[in-house]
């Protein structure tokens, strides 16, 4: 068998990323909890992995335990600002508490400020509204992270200003799954822009109050290609999918102008306005001209037959589109640093995860080595915890979580990712050890 090893650089960010309703447990005020008790979502979130309730510190002690030097995590704007003319100083308190956490632990923390859930004043599922509709939301996110970002400076330099604003806009306006649950494009536009405007003026706020910070926000990136290249229809609905997905924010912020599939809007204000390309990749999508999907503008999106599947069909392995990935952003953005911010599985047995987790670094080795300027990996997640509308159906944690009990209990990847983290590399014999199917692959002969 062939030995060989893929080195990082020193300073490289290994982490782990979770989001504050997913992990905190009980976030009664936002939007994200009324919708669980409408009975829109497979389960509820109820106690999730009780970080509110301090279970944070146990989970910190395995990150740091298993050699990873960065953590990613949300504050909750529901807890901060219940109201919106009442600040929770407590709840500051307790962020404050979990930053000073992670640097005592020796782990950089990277605070993202907007992780889908609304503060129920600004969004209400009862009421089908939701904030982001209205360019209002603008000023009131931009005093909400003034705020955080006052009280959490002293800790943190690096900040994610909004997750995956594609996904909120898109789930939340072109299909039920996410609160407020409307079908409307124009209006998932609008929401976009909004939130490209709310991400330039955090950008500025933050660099106003702390010149050393490195700013940016979470891109959820899904590469896709034409089933039959041959066909100009595939070819066509491929295109639009892919812009329609992937290309509105970050063309906002390269150009100052948002381009969609229902026109653009000119925002000059968001040119420039990253320190980062926060990149989030999990699969790859294969695009076809369907007549009768009239609800996704007549393109249907599926994985290759044969394909290696996690546990729910959620996510195909292909890990050259996380390579393809970081190409699109180098092109898009020369010089600029790339986190990637989220990258994982959900697999309860872990039968999948580690080879997902080594093929997928490997990639991200083969870029470094291209000289691209990617920074950090933080896999998604630490600890199984609560996955939106699916509920507790999807498990991505390293480490395995009993929703009753709050027992966790360690995957073997989360050892094989150990290895990765304290080790600053990907070896043969670790290769060889916790996935050895994909040996051939990643080391040929
Ligand atoms: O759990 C989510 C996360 O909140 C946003 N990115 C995708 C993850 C896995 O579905």
């Amino acid at each position: 068998m062939p030995q060989a090893t893929f080195h990082f650089p020193r300073g490289f960010l290994w982490g782990t990323a979770t989001s504050s309703h997913q992990v905190e447990g009980n976030n009664t005020n936002n939007n994200w909890w009324v919708w669980e008790q409408e009975g829109h979502t497979v389960h509820t979130s109820g106690l999730a992995c009780d970080w509110w309730g301090g279970r944070w510190r146990e989970d910190f002690d395995r990150a740091a335990e298993s050699g990873q030097n960065a953590h990613r995590f949300s504050v909750e704007w529901s807890r901060i600002q219940p109201e919106p003319d009442r600040w929770d100083e407590d709840a500051l308190d307790h962020y404050r508490q979990m930053v000073r956490g992670l640097k005592e632990r020796g782990l950089t923390p990277l605070v993202t400020l907007h992780h889908f859930t609304d503060p129920l004043w600004l969004s209400d599922p009862r009421q089908g509204t939701s904030g982001w509709e209205s360019e209002e939301v603008v000023g009131r996110f931009e005093k909400f992270v003034r705020k955080v970002v006052e009280a959490l400076r002293e800790y943190v330099t690096l900040w994610c200003t909004i997750n995956e604003p594609n996904i909120y806009a898109l789930s939340g306006y072109m299909t039920p799954a996410f609160p407020p649950g409307k079908n409307d494009l124009k209006l998932a536009m609008r929401v976009m822009a909004n939130m490209v405007r709310a991400h330039a003026a955090a950008y500025r706020a933050i660099h106003e109050i702390q010149p050393e910070a490195r700013v940016g926000y979470a891109l959820h990136y899904r590469p896709m290609v034409a089933a039959r290249p041959w066909f100009p229809l595939d070819l066509l609905m491929r295109s639009i999918q892919y812009r329609g997905i992937n290309l509105a924010f970050p063309t906002a912020l390269a150009e100052g102008v948002m381009r969609s599939p229902v026109g653009s809007v000119r925002i000059p204000e968001a040119k420039g306005t990253q320190d980062y390309l926060g990149l989030n990749y999990y699969t790859m999508d294969t695009v076809k001209f369907d007549a009768g999907n009239a609800a996704e503008l007549f393109g249907r999106r599926f994985f290759p037959e044969g394909a290696d599947l996690s546990d729910t069909g959620f996510i195909a392995n292909i890990p050259e589109g996380l390579f393809d990935s970081l190409k699109w952003a180098v092109r898009t953005y020369p010089n600029l640093p790339i986190l990637i911010t989220e990258n994982g599985v959900e697999c309860a047995d872990d039968h999948i995860r580690p080879r997902y987790l080594a093929q997928h670094v490997h990639q991200v080795w083969r870029a470094v080595n291209f000289n691209w300027p990617v920074k950090g990996y933080f896999h998604w997640s630490l600890v199984d915890n609560f996955e939106w509308e699916r509920g507790w159906t999807q498990r991505f944690g390293l480490w395995e979580l009993d929703v009753e009990s709050q027992v966790r209990r360690k995957r073997p990847s989360a050892d094989l990712y150990a290895r990765i983290c304290t080790e600053n590399r990907l070896s043969s014999e670790m290769v060889e050890q916790y996935c050895p199917e994909v040996m051939e692959t990643l080391f040929p002969a």
